[in-house]
């Protein structure tokens, strides 16, 4: 029986000849870095692609997220959701920045606007939503709350490249959005990511401050940072973006036969497209209901393991059962009873635009009883 390994993801690779003829002309300009012209072709096309205003590239999916805390000048306490991948509270931590935990809708698994306005106190300035899986987040909802308090709005949108609500890109809401680029996403340039800004002068201010606060050649504004991306990188995106909706579509196949395989499983949800939404099928998460399924998420997990499908828990254990969070009072499991359920319950199966129908059969055949 074929048994070969099967992963979570797997990168999306351009062509390895089409990459060749670029690295020809890099080599040939020796202009390798700093703003160069396929990082201006890729900011360009990209901005296009996501219907955005403007992007500002980045050499990871963490750093805009630090930076767009320094640009809108966030300081104090910040709502955030427990239910991400680290870097989301890291980059608050970063800026010396309190991290508040507020649970999440479990239609979602992001931030519950219901649940937000009891964490506000007066040293509160900006909320940080995750767009969990690519799924949106309840964007009026946070927006409701956060215009009312005058709070800042930065989605950490690392899943939802190309997601968008009734024609309008997800990354259009709150002030900024961010978006990673790492080999395990949807759209990748190795490492890599970006800052979603609204007009002009703020993408200027962000480019300072990705090249460590320079505005010219010898005056310094701000205490910036490196963020810039390469041009190695830049032509690998720019030959991965032509590629990107066929990887998608091949995403949305898989799901298309997950839920088929899966409908009517006692004891296993997931979720299907919401109406209006241009999903972008960057993960596929499964919830297990033990009692009803007859088997718990990590008895499953390790199943599947076991034969060689290497599905992932993302995101168990919750950031605020970290070391570094556990103190604060909003970790307390009593205040985020959802998140600690779907912790408890969410299995992410593989998906990526490789797999073929025979590994999608031999993984519901592991699942399905
Ligand atoms: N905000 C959110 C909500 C995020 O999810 C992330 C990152 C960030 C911010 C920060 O963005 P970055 O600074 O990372 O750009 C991965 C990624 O490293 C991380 O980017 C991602 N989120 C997180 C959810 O997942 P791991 O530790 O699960 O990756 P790893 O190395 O175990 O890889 C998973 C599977 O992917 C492997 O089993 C096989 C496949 N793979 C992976 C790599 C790296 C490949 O086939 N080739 C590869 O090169 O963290």
């Amino acid at each position: 029986m074929d048994n070969h390994q099967i992963t979570v993801t797997s990168p999306l690779l351009p062509d390895l000849d089409e990459l060749n003829e670029m690295l020809k002309d890099i080599w040939n300009s020796k202009w390798v870095t700093n703003n160069g012209k396929y990082h201006k072709q890729l900011e360009k096309e990209l901005a296009d692609y996501l219907k955005v205003p403007y992007v500002c590239l980045f050499t990871n999916g963490t750093l805009p997220l630090i930076t767009a805390l320094q640009a809108l000048r966030v300081i104090g306490e910040v709502i955030t959701t427990p239910y991400s991948f680290v870097a989301t509270s890291h980059s608050l931590w970063w800026n010396g920045i309190k991290p508040v935990f507020v649970d999440i809708d479990p239609n979602n698994c992001g931030l519950d606007p219901g649940k937000i306005e009891a964490a506000i106190t007066p040293k509160t300035t900006a909320i940080m939503p995750v767009h969990c899986y690519g799924k949106p987040c309840d964007v009026e909802g946070i927006q409701e709350v956060a215009d009312k308090y005058g709070l800042k709005v930065i989605y950490d949108a690392a899943h939802a490249f190309g997601v968008e609500i009734n024609g309008k890109s997800i990354l259009e809401y709150g002030d900024m959005s961010t978006l990673s680029f790492h080999a395990t996403k949807v759209y990748n340039t190795l490492e890599g990511g970006a800052l979603i800004v609204k007009n002009e002068k703020m993408k200027q201010r962000i480019d300072y401050l990705k090249n460590f606060g320079f505005s010219g050649e010898t005056e310094v504004v701000a205490p910036g940072i490196n963020g810039k991306v390469d041009e190695v990188r830049a032509a690998y995106g720019i030959l991965n973006l032509r590629q990107v909706g066929k990887a998608i579509e091949a995403r949305h196949q898989v799901a298309i036969r997950y839920r088929e395989g899966l409908c009517g499983v006692e004891g296993i949800s997931f979720f299907d497209d919401a109406p209006g939404v241009k999903h972008n099928y960057s993960y596929f998460p499964i919830f297990i209901d033990a009692e009803k399924y007859g088997m718990t998420r990590d008895e499953l997990y390790f199943k599947i393991r076991k034969q060689n499908v290497l599905g992932r828990r993302y995101f168990y254990p919750l950031i605020s059962t970290f070391s570094t969070y556990r103190g604060l009072e909003s970790s307390k499991q009593e205040n985020l009873p959802v998140a600690h359920r779907v912790a408890e319950q969410v299995i992410c199966l593989p998906m990526h635009h490789e797999l073929s129908d025979g590994d999608v059969g031999r993984i519901l055949k592991l699942i399905v009883k």
